[in-house]
């Protein structure tokens, strides 16, 4: 059984994070992911102070196990959400898409342990004198908002470079990416792209499909010029988008930013995949069959130590 100083601080079966995925990851998600042992996530991304509140009642109603709250920095609402996980007494934190600097001596009065994720060492070293309880190093594999690093390439610069523990994300759905993170120093991984299909994941139907339909090499990264790089699912938005951006300097930056308003919701909520951005990472095409989260993480740790104890594709 794999077990590390995360699983341990944080009460947890297995030391697997579920990425707080915008407009996907709500109440009943989080409540599957931590009722089958790993550390489920609520995004508070799409939601005001209040919506928040409401979703993190739900996941207390669906289970009596640890979760956490991210926050998406860039929010319009990231101040008011900082404040209700405070009020709501969540003990995980994690924060996506920027430094959360100004909310770090809040949090950390209040007892709550703080896991920036980070796409550079700068940034982590920051996070680090800051107070924050771990990190979670994500490679520009991953879906929704890339850094430039890979996951093979950040994590072991991030564990090196600090003295708490990082977790690996972007580019982990299977045991042997699993197994690959433990060796480069990582003390457990954050998952997305494979929780999308999760039994417990209320996102629409035709989502789910785009993502078990995916192939290697259906993801795409738009949003460079604007300075938010996002990593989708290749489709009619993408294409729209991406022609905008690059081929015509016509189109001014207030007009990218109009076509990007409401696209995540489109596709998460409505099911409306081609004019909605079907956010997902480069493993998107291993993902093949839906399953419960508890059916996600046992496999992945099965596999995971199987390799460790020298399994191989050719070697059982
Ligand atoms: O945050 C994510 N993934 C996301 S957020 C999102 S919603 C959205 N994002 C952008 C535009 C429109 C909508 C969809 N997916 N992942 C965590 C992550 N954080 N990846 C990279 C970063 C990051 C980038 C820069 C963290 C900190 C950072 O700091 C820059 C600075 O301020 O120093």
């Amino acid at each position: 059984m794999i077990t590390t100083i995360i699983d341990q601080s944080l009460g947890l079966e297995f030391p697997i994070f579920q990425g707080g995925m915008a407009w996907v990851a709500d109440a009943s998600l989080a409540a599957g992911v931590s009722n089958a042992g790993g550390l489920g996530i609520i995004a508070a991304m799409n939601s005001n102070g209040e919506q928040l509140r409401e979703e993190i009642k739900k996941c207390k109603d669906l289970t009596d196990k640890p979760f956490g709250v991210n926050i998406m920095l860039m929010s319009p609402f990231a101040d008011e959400v900082a404040d209700v996980v405070v009020e709501e007494g969540i003990t995980v934190v994690t924060t996506g898409a920027g430094n959360p600097g100004k909310y770090m001596e809040k949090w950390l009065a209040a007892g709550i342990k703080v896991i920036p994720v980070v796409p550079s060492v700068a940034l982590a070293k920051r996070m680090e004198k800051l107070g924050a309880f771990a990190l979670i190093a994500e490679g520009g594999e991953s879906g929704g908002h890339v850094g430039e690093l890979t996951t093979m390439a950040l994590v072991p610069q991030i564990v090196d470079a600090v003295n708490i523990p990082v977790i690996a994300a972007g580019g982990i759905a299977d045991g042997r990416q699993l197994a690959a993170a433990f060796m480069l120093g990582a003390v457990g991984v954050q998952v997305g792209t494979r929780f999308l299909v999760a039994k417990e994941c209320t996102i629409a139907q035709a989502y789910k499909d785009k993502v078990l339909k995916a192939k290697d090499i259906d993801s795409v990264v738009t949003g460079k010029r604007l300075g938010h790089p996002v990593r989708s699912i290749r489709n009619q938005f993408t294409r729209a988008y991406a022609k905008a951006e690059y081929d015509s300097t016509a189109v001014s930056d207030e007009e990218l930013e109009k076509m990007a308003a409401g696209v995540l919701r489109l596709a998460a909520r409505e099911g409306d995949v081609k004019n909605g951005c079907v956010l997902a990472g480069q493993v998107a095409s291993m993902v093949t069959r839906e399953q419960t989260a508890r059916e996600i993480i046992t496999e992945m740790f099965g596999e995971a130590e199987a390799v460790l104890n020298g399994a191989t594709k050719w070697v059982k």
